[in-house]
């Protein structure tokens, strides 16, 4: 075992040469702040107003309240709602960014970017109530979009979010009517949160929770638009066979990293890059290579297949191979360590959106109208850095996978239609109901240095697959996969149980790919949680289940950022057991530990379990997949029993 907390053989290499050479990254910074303040760890610090940090002493007199009285419950339920609203504020102000794009173009005033996926835009105008027949185009993406922007809009208390609406089930639906938590505008919930939280206010931890999952379904919202209008503009990701792993970085040729989240200007570098080949050429390169880090690598792996350098934690390894010319970043997980660290080599970190800039760093406005040209211009900058690459700093681990990915919903489909051409999502539902696999488990979220890189989500995937459960996978946790070769069809030869072989010995013969189907279906960014919870909804209404009955479940092994629990949150409130492998915000308090982790599912059928050991996350996981199955199988036979009695 490394010395190193990282399960990925390329991240070793790279952080044994930092140390050679006396760098200190994340790893060695996250060492530094050990050992952990309990009560920030426990959620029970509150630092709302200015009297605080008031922490709960409950040996001294009067310190088992904050100063205002504040008992660690509120505390400790105003601290986890608050990572809800900063989550569903960057999820959502993202897809408010594509939405208003989707709109420029319907209104003809931008010229690089182009409605792509028609198909894709009349599916999502029918769920929405827009009218199609005989229209136009650009007139139904206008209408798309502008509803789009009105789910941001919406002042009116009474007015029920629309995407919410098209995409959940009725019973759904009457849950979160029944238990006040379905929004109306976004901007009016997010800011009602922060207001219910502010000193003084709310004080009743369950309220403080319900205000939470009403802005957690704003991130669903907020990321369900934004999937939906990134395939509208860039199209549906399809299987593309690619690479990961920091062995996809090339040492002949001018290397751009692609990192952050939203897809606008990386699109356009993909674009322009395929354009500029000769100019990298003229530099004495080989040409251009693309790599994608966290989402915005994910996005332009789905729809350009563009190969992963790394996942969040390694991020500053990608800058330390010496070869990475440039690392253009917009919005949300992008270390701001970065810079400094870029400083000792050539490469230039360009950001490029207003809310995004990092001291000393390179900033480029993105500028929407002339975006073609934008990404050209940070084409060049990344050219000219190449030409001062010092080649003796260059060392790139000879380590990567090869990786089939680009699975929306539609390419899953379109793959399962093969053998079953009328109702393709029965292949997955006959296969749980012959007991060949288990159910579905969705891996989400990021990297987390409180315990080892990669570690939780591999071993988890692994395991669950030997247990015949059927993965699809997201955001940090997808590249993972990537990077350790498990989105390909070895991952099935070597992890799979005999169900589950079973499974892709038919998809893969009907298939029709040029490569075999991979172990884990990535289904994209973190905002294409989205795709999987409509996998989610699909499977459910195939079965005839209720929504809090369909055998899912989500794992968020590795969970760091806001967007992490805003996501987590929405999984539960729409029934979805899920685990999460690091020490939760609520622990500091029982009462809210309770409510999130057993009283939530007896109101919305989903609840949260903390495992930080991987494997007995995975045996639960299971369980509960075997429980649920258990449960639907014995309440069928009831039924049968009843109807052969009548
Ligand atoms: Ni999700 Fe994607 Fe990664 Fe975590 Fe960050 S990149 S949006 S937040 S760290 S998975
Ligand atoms: Fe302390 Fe109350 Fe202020 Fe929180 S809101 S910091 S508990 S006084």
């Amino acid at each position: 075992m490394s010395e190193h907390k990282t399960i990925d053989v390329a991240a070793t290499q790279m952080l044994d040469k930092a140390k050679e050479i006396g760098f200190l990254t994340t790893f060695d910074r996250a060492k530094a702040q050990e050992p952990r303040c309990t009560f920030g760890n426990t959620g029970i610090c509150c630092r709302i107003c200015l009297q605080g940090p008031c922490r709960i002493l409950p040996k001294k007199p009067g310190g088992n309240k904050g100063i205002c009285g504040a008992m660690d419950y509120t505390i400790v339920a105003r601290n986890t709602v608050r990572y809800i609203a900063g989550g569903a504020a960057a999820h959502s102000d993202h897809g408010r960014e594509i939405a208003q794009t989707v709109l420029h173009v319907a209104e003809g005033k931008l010229k690089d970017y182009e409605i792509t996926d028609t198909k894709k835009l009349t599916a999502v105008a029918k769920k929405l109530g827009v009218a199609t027949e005989g229209r136009d185009v650009l007139a139904v993406a206008k209408d798309v979009a502008t509803l789009a922007l009105q789910e941001f809009a919406e002042t009116d208390e009474t007015k029920e979010l629309t995407w919410i609406k098209a995409d959940c089930p009725d019973d759904m639906l009457d849950v979160f009517r029944k238990t006040t938590i379905m929004p109306a505008g976004i901007n009016l919930s997010l800011a009602k949160l922060l207001h219910q939280t502010h000193a003084g206010n709310d004080s009743d931890p369950v309220n403080i929770i319900f205000g939470g999952l009403k802005a957690a379904l704003c991130d669903y919202d907020g990321m369900a638009l934004a999937t939906d209008l990134s395939d509208i503009l860039f199209g549906t990701g399809v299987p593309v066979v690619t690479e990961a792993n920091l062995g996809a970085i090339k040492a002949d040729k001018v290397n751009i990293a692609l990192h952050g989240h939203n897809p606008l200007l990386s699109q356009m570098v993909v674009k322009a890059a395929k354009e500029m080949q000769a100019e990298a050429k003229a530099a004495g390169a080989q040409g251009i290579n693309l790599v994608g880090i966290c989402c915005t690598g994910n996005e332009v792996l789905m729809r350009e297949g563009v190969a992963i350098a790394t996942n969040f934690a390694t991020q500053e390894l990608a800058v330390l191979t010496g070869a990475m010319d440039a690392m253009v970043v917009d919005v949300q997980c992008i270390m701001p360590s970065l810079r400094s660290l870029a400083d000792c080599f050539h490469t230039k970190i360009i950001t490029t959106m207003p809310i995004m800039k990092i001291p000393g760093s390179y900033h480029f406005a993105f500028d929407e109208e002339h975006a073609l040209d934008s990404a050209k211009e940070i084409i060049r900058i990344a050219i000219d850095a190449y030409k001062n690459r010092d080649v003796a700093k260059v060392s790139i681990p000879d380590v990567k996978h090869s990786v089939v990915a680009g699975f929306s919903l539609e390419s899953m489909m379109s793959i399962f239609a093969k053998i079953n051409p009328e109702n393709p999502i029965r292949v997955l539902v006959d296969a749980i109901e012959a007991g060949e696999i288990k159910g579905v488990a969705l891996f989400a979220g990021c990297n987390n240095l409180k315990g080892t890189h990669d570690e939780n989500h591999f071993t988890i995937a692994t395991e669950l697959a030997k247990q015949d459960v059927f993965l699809v996978g997201t955001g940090c946790a997808a590249q993972c996969f990537a990077k350790e070769g498990l989105l390909n069809g070895e991952g099935v030869k070597k992890y799979a149980g005999e169900g589950l072989k079973k499974l892709y010995a038919r998809l893969n013969a009907a298939a029709g790919l040029t490569a075999e189907l991979p172990l884990v279906f990535h289904m994209g960014s973190c905002v294409d949680n989205s795709r999987a919870q409509q996998l989610a909804v699909a499977l459910g209404k195939e079965m005839g289940l209720e929504y809090r009955d369909v055998p899912y479940v989500a794992t968020a092994p590795e969970a760091m950022s806001e967007k992490a629990v805003s996501i987590g949150s929405w999984n539960v409130a729409m029934g979805n057991p899920t685990h999460v492998g690091v020490v939760a915000p609520t622990v500091g308090s029982q009462l809210v530990n309770d409510v999130v982790t057993k009283i939530a599912e007896d109101v919305f059928g989903g609840f949260f379990f903390w495992e930080t050991d991987p494997v007995k996350a995975s045996a639960r996981l299971v369980e509960i997949l075997e429980e649920r199955n258990w449960k639907n199988a014995m309440r069928k036979k009831a039924r049968d029993a009843k109807a052969e009695a009548n």
